[in-house]
């Protein structure tokens, strides 16, 4: 069915899983996760189709329709794996997007892999929107797809969100091949990023680099207006506030705690192991605090999850082998037999879990050096039913805009983390719900699927 879908999400994933069962047998699992839910009923409702990777190399699977919805694989070498996504998307841009946190690589043939790869999704959304149609576009990894998009099929209304944060014009400015990037983005109606300050920085560099004349949320490009602004994403509150009041997770949240010993206070960590979360920064923080005896082995525990994630990317097994070190000396040296200061869990949990975790948790640590977003503070207060538990959470989240009552901290500053953590542990329980309350309602009245119908009401605007 060609150029039959009024609406068309392009990703780097697909929507779904393969799962493997006992028998061999192979089929296709929703993913988790809030943007799926969100954008699975607006895809359903319009008859739509997502454009994605199905996560293994190789040849792509023939088309399909699941839930409702016409997926479309776009297939991956080996090869591409490596240049595209390992290298360009998430060695070279990623970083890069994130302060250079770490040393971004640049290389020719990442530059090309990642060029042909986005024009391999473009035609695909070219074959499959219907005159006139909606194409959503997601994320770093395709962020020439616009540009191509409009080359191939001027008639549709092309929308872009990037997830991550969009760099300071000085950074940016160090990407070869600046310029391709940014005529890119500039092919859709409305660039959408987590924070206005991103969004600036886009429409500064219009100006900087192509010469263009940006205004407040809008330039004049090729004769088209792009509009540039920030629609903040969000969570699935229901889903997370229907986890958090099952009885059977409630008891899970209590079995933890018991497991943890008792009367401990727990602090927990949630992120996918990667070295723009500041892990590291927040263990050194920990175990200074146990070293200087302000806290001790047997009145706090530390969970810390990490979720596996790009471990084929030497800089990923780099930051592995240095957490995991730090985890065991901390442990050594201040853990007793039967119970250790840091719990690590190297794993993936499911979501009934992930929300256990959140109602056993006293304090929530997210320390980030750069977050676009950070999903996991909003799971965090859309759980505490209670309004109990503290947030300690890094400034430099985009989250901190909105989460303002939360113990905020420069995650640069170990002696600072150590301070919110400090005062989180003292705060008493009126003023937790008072720094709590606040942030429920806020994320409540935000959640993904108002940021869907946002970005989607502008795109319908800005494509006029
Ligand atoms: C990017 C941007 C932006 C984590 N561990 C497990 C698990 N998770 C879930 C969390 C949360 C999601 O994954 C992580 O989202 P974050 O926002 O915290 O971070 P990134 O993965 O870096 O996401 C970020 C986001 O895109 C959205 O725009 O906020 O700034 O970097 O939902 O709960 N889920 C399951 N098992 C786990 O072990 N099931």
């Amino acid at each position: 069915m060609n150029q039959s879908y009024e609406f068309v999400v392009v990703a780097n994933r697909l929507p779904v899983d393969e799962v493997v069962d006992d028998d061999g047998s192979r089929s296709w699992a929703r993913s988790p996760g809030g943007l799926v839910s969100a954008l699975q009923p607006i895809v359903r409702s319009h008859g739509g189709a997502w454009v994605g990777w199905t996560g293994q190399p190789g040849d792509a699977p023939e088309p399909f329709d699941t839930d409702g919805m016409h997926l479309h694989p776009v297939g991956l070498s080996a090869d591409d794996v490596d240049r595209y996504y390992e290298g360009q998307s998430n060695a070279t841009i990623w970083p890069l997007f994130h302060d250079a946190v770490e040393q971004p690589t640049h290389r020719r043939p990442w530059r090309q892999a990642y060029e042909a790869v986005n024009r391999r999704f473009a035609e695909a959304a070219a074959h499959l929107a219907a005159p006139a149609g909606t194409v959503w576009i997601h994320d770093y990894q395709l962020m020439l797809v616009p540009a191509m998009l409009r080359e191939l099929r001027p008639d549709l209304r092309i929308g872009f969100f990037l997830h991550i944060p969009f760099p300071p014009v000085e950074l940016f400015m160090q990407l070869p091949r600046r310029g391709d990037l940014l005529r890119g983005l500039l092919g859709a109606d409305l660039v959408g990023f987590q924070r206005p300050l991103a969004a600036q920085n886009f429409l500064q560099l219009t100006g900087r680099l192509l010469g263009l004349d940006p205004q407040e949320q809008h330039v004049v490009y090729d004769g088209r207006v792009v509009t540039a602004r920030a629609f903040p994403i969000s969570i699935d509150v229901g889903e997370v506030e229907k986890l958090a009041a099952d009885p059977a997770v409630q008891a899970e949240a209590r079995r933890m705690r018991t497991e943890l010993g008792g009367d401990r206070r727990m602090l927990l960590g949630v992120d996918r192991l990667d070295y723009t979360k500041g892990i590291e920064q927040r263990l050194e923080a920990y175990g200074e605090l146990l070293a200087d005896g302000t806290v001790s082995n047997d009145d706090v525990v530390l969970v810390q999850v990490a979720t596996p994630s790009r471990m084929r990317v030497l800089e990923y097994q780099e930051l592995r082998a240095r957490v995991e070190r730090e985890v065991g000396r901390i442990n050594g040296e201040y853990g007793a037999v039967g119970q250790v200061p840091v719990h690590y869990l190297f794993q993936s949990m499911n979501r009934a879990e992930l929300v256990a975790l959140y109602l056993a948790a006293d304090i929530m640590l997210i320390t980030p050096l750069r977050d676009g977003m950070n999903l996991v503070a909003k799971e965090y207060v859309a759980a505490r039913l209670d309004d109990q538990g503290a947030l300690v959470l890094s400034e430099f989240a985009g989250a901190a805009a909105e989460l303002d009552t939360a113990f905020q901290v420069n995650p640069h500053d170990v002696e600072d983390i150590k301070r919110a953590l400090t005062d989180a542990l003292h705060a008493d329980t009126s003023e937790l719900a008072e720094r709590m309350r606040p942030m429920r309602n806020q994320v409540r009245e935000n959640d993904i699927d108002k940021w869907a119908h946002d970005f989607l009401g502008a795109l319908t605007i800005a494509s006029r």
